[in-house]
């Protein structure tokens, strides 16, 4: 049975009593438990339980904004982009991210929440989005290195979310996936070239950007679980299919022998086989840095944040063209 844990409401005393629901209520609340129990997916318009829809529009208009906030750091290197090939690449992966943003609005949309309301939350700085794209893109090595690490972390964590319990979201991330597999292909692809073809320069730069995103791409998968306030009821939910630090483990193991084949060496002097556990052990993760970027204090919040409001003001002139074509163009089939 999955209990309402965000419903609760405080005793006199500081203990915690369970919101009483009427019968109808109940059985609405005992029918979606049975079905999250079963593994069934919910649509859009199933009943379910506010902190249900709740808990599902914080995460996935979060997404949402990241992947939109996402194509900042590297639409900052498409003008260049040392070939006409790396620059279609790159092109059509910053295209990408905004379309996953879009679906991930769209998914968000069928919980009752606008879009308008979305970015204007994102815009006034109450709503979050990754902690990693708070970081800058120094050099060229950092697109690759972007692809590499911040999409593969980005799979790891999504793959789990195809068989998320809400359905739209769901099949959202189907599509999302295929096309982030792409990403950390080309990612990787352009720092084996840099390794392999490259100048001692060119390596040296690839190593100094595996250097700085080590870290952060390690805490994109959010706090240590035993600090997660939302990860157990979004993992009775079904909404959050693995933990935090589960995920984080696996893509420190996929990663060690990508670094190996490529040539560099991962930041952690503490990263060692274990043999006992079968998985890499890595050093401690300063989340205390964590919590400043998250809480806008990272080295580009603000720039990133100023460049998605300016943008939103200057394409104001689009919507409203956009907004008076649709206009006309009913107005010419009624008439
Ligand atoms: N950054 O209790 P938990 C991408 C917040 S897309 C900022 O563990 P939860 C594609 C968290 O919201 C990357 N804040 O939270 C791309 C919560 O605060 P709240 C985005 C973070 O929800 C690639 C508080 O800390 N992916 O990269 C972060 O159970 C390249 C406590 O944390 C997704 O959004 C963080 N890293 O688990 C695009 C995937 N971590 O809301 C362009 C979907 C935690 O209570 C270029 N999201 N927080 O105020 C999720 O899987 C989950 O929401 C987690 C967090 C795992 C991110």
């Amino acid at each position: 049975m999955y209990t309402q844990a965000m419903d609760t409401m405080a005793r006199e005393g500081g203990a915690k009593l369970e919101k009483v629901l009427r019968p109808e209520e109940q059985a609405l609340q005992d029918r979606f438990d049975a079905r999250i129990d079963a593994g069934d997916f919910i649509e859009a318009k199933d009943w379910m339980p506010d902190n249900y829809r709740k808990t599902l529009l914080r995460q996935i208009s979060q997404h949402a904004h990241s992947e939109i906030v996402g194509m900042l750091p590297e639409g900052n290197w498409i003008s260049r982009a040392p070939t006409l090939k790396r620059k279609a690449i790159l092109l059509a992966k910053v295209q990408d991210e905004g379309g996953h943003g879009l679906y991930l609005y769209a998914a968000a949309e069928t919980l009752g929440t606008s879009r308008d309301q979305m970015i204007d939350a994102l815009h006034s700085g109450k709503a979050k989005y990754s902690s990693i794209f708070n970081y800058p893109t120094l050099t060229w090595a950092d697109i690759g290195t972007i692809g590499w690490l911040v999409d593969g972390a980005a799979i790891m964590n999504q793959v789990p979310i195809c068989r998320c319990s809400f359905a739209p979201y769901a099949r959202a991330m189907i599509r999302i996936c295929r096309e982030e597999s792409f990403h950390q292909r080309q990612g990787y692809d352009s720092l084996l070239t840099m390794m392999r073809d490259g100048t001692d320069a060119q390596r040296a730069m690839v190593q100094d950007a595996v250097n700085r995103w080590w870290w952060p791409c390690l805490m994109m998968f959010g706090p240590p679980d035993d600090q997660s306030p939302n990860s157990a009821q979004g993992m009775r939910w079904g909404i959050k299919r693995v933990s935090n630090d589960t995920l984080r483990q696996k893509f420190v193991d996929a990663t060690v022998q990508q670094a190996q084949v490529l040539g560099v060496t991962l930041p952690d002097p503490d990263l060692k086989w274990n043999e006992e556990r079968q998985h890499w052990d890595f050093g401690a993760i300063d989340w205390s840095e964590f919590w400043r970027v998250v809480g806008g204090d990272g080295p580009c919040n603000r720039e990133r944040l100023a460049m998605r409001v300016a943008a939103w003001e200057e394409g104001a002139w689009v919507r409203e063209a956009a907004l008076a074509h649709a206009r006309k163009q009913s107005m010419k089939e009624a008439a």
